[in-house]
């Protein structure tokens, strides 16, 4: 029989999101278990994941509620090797390939996304600072996907896309909604000029089967992100008009 898989997990959380398209694309037969972050269990720190963090996953051990975790089964952390772990355990669903040179292309894009492009998106939404990094990250970005298929690599779907998508949506959603501690306008200033000038073209076409790919649309509930973010930001508002405040005095 299979070993259980046990997905420790938060709706909000785009590492989540990543390991959830990749057992979806599995087809794999998980527990997901939703942690609050903002009001951990006691026994999560100490029986799942040291460092506190989502998503994790419980592979193996015996059959026990996802609540009293057992010490048999081995706990594996940080999204990207989950998605390496998934596609190992599940190579049926050709989520990487056994292609050494294809395999290290699909890393190489996964740390540009990360070093180049999720940086300078952080600090526009989180830090109110320039959309332009963003832009230049994202127009780089654009020139490593695929000419002719749909996706990263080509046609297969595959963890480079699986890395991406969950930003590439929760950027979409906020921009649109204007959530981020930017200045009023900015995030529709960035938006428009990523949806109508030319130079995005490759990217927008791409973002595009992102999004109608079942395993991301079925991992990605926007109303969600929109109203948790929304929450976020306000608090980090008020959390910056107290620093200023202080700076000030
Ligand atoms: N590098 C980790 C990042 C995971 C991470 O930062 N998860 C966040 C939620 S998105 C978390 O669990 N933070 C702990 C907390 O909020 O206390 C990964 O790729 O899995």
């Amino acid at each position: 029989m299979d070993k259980q898989i046990t997905l420790y997990a938060a709706k909000i959380c785009p590492y989540t999101q990543r390991v959830e398209i990749a057992l979806s694309e599995a087809r794999a037969e998980y527990t997901r278990f939703e942690i609050d972050l903002q009001n951990k269990p006691a026994w999560f720190q100490p029986q799942v994941n040291p460092e506190s963090k989502v998503p994790t996953i419980a592979y193996g051990g015996p059959p026990v509620p996802p609540s009293q975790p057992s010490p048999e089964s081995v706990k594996i952390t940080e999204s990207l090797v989950l998605l390496e772990f998934v596609a190992d355990l599940f190579p049926q669903s050709r989520i990487l390939s056994s292609d050494p040179v294809e395999r290290a292309k699909t890393r190489f894009f996964i740390d540009f996304f990360s070093t180049r492009v999720a940086p300078p998106h952080v600090a526009a939404l989180l830090r109110g600072e320039s959309f332009e990094p963003l832009i230049r990250g994202l127009l780089g970005f654009q020139e490593l996907l695929s000419k002719e298929g749909m996706y990263a690599m080509g046609d297969q779907f595959s963890i480079a896309d699986i890395a991406v998508a969950p930003f590439i949506l929760r950027l979409e959603t906020a921009v649109t909604n204007e959530l981020g501690v930017y200045e009023p306008g900015e995030g529709t200033k960035f938006w428009s000029c990523y949806q109508s000038h030319p130079k995005f073209e490759r990217l927008r076409r791409y973002a595009a089967a992102l999004k109608e790919r079942e395993s991301v649309k079925s991992t990605y509930d926007s109303e969600y992100i929109k109203n948790a973010y929304s929450k976020r930001f306000e608090m980090f508002k008020a959390q910056r008009k107290v620093a200023a405040a202080a700076t000030a005095a």
